[in-house]
């Protein structure tokens, strides 16, 4: 499949999509989230595929929605056609672990298709920010209510407001950013950790992620009861029968994600 705006690349059980508009520091338009939606569904939807990564350039992951385009608008016409809803919400239904491999810009519309990820891991020269506040308008794609559940109410108060951005090492202090690289290694680094969990049990790692998710929709006691049925779900597997018996035999798995 060929796109206009994103790079696709296999290797391995890993698949990588690079945002690919450099003349516009990947500002994301409607054309960019169609593509990145259906790459992000074929690769769910391939088996030979265990996880995802969406990195963008070294100097930009995503600079934000396109703000030349979005100028135009006004209220009726965004709210009649519930504007850019429709395919930015599309990575919310990926079921294997996707990582956001982040170098320079990640701001606006770009922080939150980042914080939408699994896990953000971070180059030394990664910034954040939700700058919308200077352009009149809110983070309008979930800015106001991931951004807080990853780096507390006081730093996201602080970020919205002021539009300031956050570097990767106070990004990874408040806990927005898992790792962070050299800006040199970081393709290859995050491409071995996912290639890691690519090797892991598939649907063992769908159910990480599953039962994760369910933390920020759930109280604590049902959260832990959805977890308490997916952990008795992993012994109706092959993979824990042979993870658990290679374990005892002292062999490597070998798991059939089944
Ligand atoms: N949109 C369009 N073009 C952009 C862009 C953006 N967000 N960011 C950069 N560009 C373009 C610049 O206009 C410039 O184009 P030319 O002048 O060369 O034609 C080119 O990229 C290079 O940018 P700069 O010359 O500005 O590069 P600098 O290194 O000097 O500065 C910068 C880099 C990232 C600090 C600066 O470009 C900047 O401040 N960019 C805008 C950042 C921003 O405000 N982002 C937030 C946008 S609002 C929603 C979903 C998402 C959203 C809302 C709703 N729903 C699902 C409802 C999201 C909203 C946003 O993201």
């Amino acid at each position: 499949m060929s796109y206009n705006t994103i790079l696709t690349n296999v290797d391995g059980k890993v698949a990588t999509i690079t945002l690919h508009r450099p003349q516009v520091l990947n500002a994301l338009n409607d054309e960019l989230m169609d593509e990145l939606g259906a790459a992000l569904m074929g690769f769910d939807a391939d088996d030979n595929i265990g996880c995802i990564i969406i990195t963008g350039s070294e100097k930009a992951f995503a600079a934000g929605a396109d703000v030349a385009k979005m100028a135009k608008y006004n209220f009726q016409e965004v709210y009649r056609h519930d504007y850019i809803s429709r395919n930015w919400e599309q990575i919310r239904k990926v079921r294997k672990p996707v990582i956001a491999a982040v170098s320079g810009y990640a701001l606006g519309g770009g922080c939150e298709l980042a914080m939408m990820c699994d896990m953000i891991m971070a180059a030394e020269n990664a910034k954040f920010g939700q700058p919308e506040i200077k352009l009149g308008i809110i983070p309008g794609a979930g800015g106001t209510q991931r951004l807080p559940r990853a780096v507390s109410k006081a730093k996201a108060m602080d970020l919205a407001l002021t539009g300031r951005m956050m570097d990767a090492n106070e990004a990874e202090r408040a806990g927005l950013v898992a790792r962070i690289f050299p800006q040199a290694e970081l393709l290859n680094e995050v491409s071995a950790i996912a290639k890691g969990i690519a090797d892991m049990p598939l649907l063992t790692a769908m159910m990480v992620k599953e039962s994760i998710n369910a933390s920020y929709e759930t109280t604590l006691s049902e959260g832990i009861r959805f977890e308490r049925r997916l952990f008795h779900a992993c012994f109706g597997t092959n993979d824990q029968k042979e993870g658990m018996a290679a374990f005892v035999e002292k062999r490597p798995a070998k798991f059939t994600n089944s």
